[in-house]
């Protein structure tokens, strides 16, 4: 079926879905197996020289990942796109595509941690630079360019903190500097349904699919888009000869099933997370609240210029006016809130950024992006969001503010 002029709901269950074998099952069924059987020497010969399609090996080609990653292609208005085993498999596999020593990376400063120690630590072991700088600038930005410059790199709304980035603006400025540089924007806290950065000039989007796109806490993956060219140099360079960081035939059929409700939920998260902040934002023990959806967040015209569907998402960081000890015991009293790291669950997930998620920064490093050890990120549930702000309420009123 032909979904492409069909709407998101439609598409996100839709597109893509291959034509059933034998009898015609209403779910994809799982290609459980790492190998497929070739008709002959010729047939085998012909798909590895890529003169052939067809499948040959699962770390390659996988039915139930290729229909998870065309569906998520089709849901950011890419060409093509490609499943892998975690988000840093993706981020990984699609750096390393095109990337050697002597090149650089310029990079917005406030990163996943684990983004942040590939480019702070790992990376530069092997020979690459990476320059981090603050992606509000543009005049920071474009100063950091240069002729070995090979990536762009931000993620839509900052892990931790919801910094919105101006995708358009730091495409613009990006490709203005360097018109071969590649732009690399990490969409996982908006979803396709909420940001399409390649609407906004950005070259590639890749996401923790971990998190909204599978939405039930069950599965680690990543996902790559971008033009159909460039997907098949990361399959069969980034992927297959450098991380070999393949997808899994049952965590995409699980996928599969967890996008089929992907705005649903999305809108949920968005409403609950909006009404929670505001209810941050008015307690007096609480210093500031991180949400794009509040007003007097600074980006919050951005969000409404990028954002799509009238949502803002559903991760909220506050800052409490209590020290890390105090901090610490807060989170440790809440009852339904649960103390985990990761997001985009039907739970709702509180973690210590500074200690946990983050503490691949030092603590000076921390400061210099404004993220204290009082900060604290919650990934909002589909709970009933009266539920959730009773449990935060019941903490935050024991809370001594001087
Ligand atoms: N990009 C972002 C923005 C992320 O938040 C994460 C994981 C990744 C990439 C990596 O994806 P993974 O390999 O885990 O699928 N973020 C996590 C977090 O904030 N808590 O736990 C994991």
């Amino acid at each position: 079926m032909n979904t492409k002029d069909m709407g998101f709901s439609t598409r996100q269950i839709h597109a893509a879905r291959p034509e059933p074998i034998g009898p015609a099952p209403l779910a994809t069924p799982i290609y459980q197996t790492s190998t497929y059987i070739f008709e002959n020497t010729a047939q085998g010969a012909a798909r590895f020289a890529l003169e052939e399609p067809g499948y040959i090996y699962t770390r390659l080609h996988n039915p139930n990942g290729e229909e998870v990653a065309e569906r998520i292609a089709d849901l950011e208005g890419g060409e093509a796109g490609l499943l892998m085993s975690s988000g840093m498999g993706a981020i990984t596999s699609t750096l390393w595509t095109w990337m050697q020593a002597g090149d650089n990376i310029v990079a917005d400063a406030t990163l996943y941690g684990c983004t942040y120690a590939l480019f702070t630590e790992a990376l530069p072991r092997l020979g690459i630079t990476v320059h981090l700088v603050d992606f509000t600038d543009p005049k920071a930005i474009a100063a950091a360019i240069d002729s070995k410059t090979r990536y762009v790199y931000c993620e839509t709304a900052t892990n931790p903190d919801l910094k919105v980035n101006d995708i358009d603006m730091i495409s613009k400025v990006a490709h203005e500097a360097k018109p071969d540089v590649l732009v690399v924007v990490d969409n996982t806290f908006t979803s396709p349904y909420l940001c399409r950065p390649l609407k906004h000039g950005a070259d590639i989007v890749i996401h923790s699919v971990t998190k909204y796109l599978n939405g039930h806490g069950d599965v680690i993956a990543g996902v790559v888009v971008t033009t159909a060219e460039r997907i098949q140099q990361i399959r069969v360079i980034g992927m297959k000869y450098m991380t070999g960081a393949c997808s899994a035939p049952m965590d995409s059929f699980l996928i599969c099933r967890g996008m089929k409700t992907l705005d649903i939920r999305m809108d949920r998260h968005c409403a609950n997370a909006l009404k929670v902040a505001r209810f941050l934002d008015s307690h007096p023990a609480v210093n500031h609240v991180c949400y794009p959806g509040l007003e007097n967040h600074p980006q919050h015209e951005v969000a409404n210029r990028m954002f799509e569907h009238g949502g803002y998402g559903g991760v909220v960081s506050f800052e409490l006016k209590c020290n890390k000890e105090r901090t610490s015991e807060f989170v440790n009293n809440l009852k339904l809130c649960t103390l985990a790291v990761s997001l985009g669950d039907a739970i709702t997930l509180i973690e210590h950024p500074a200690s946990m998620t983050h503490n691949t920064y030092t603590v000076e490093a921390l400061k210099e992006i404004g993220i204290s050890e009082s900060l604290l990120r919650m990934s909002v549930g589909l709970e009933d969001a009266d539920d959730i702000i009773a449990d935060l309420k019941a903490e935050l009123d024991k809370i001594e503010v001087k």
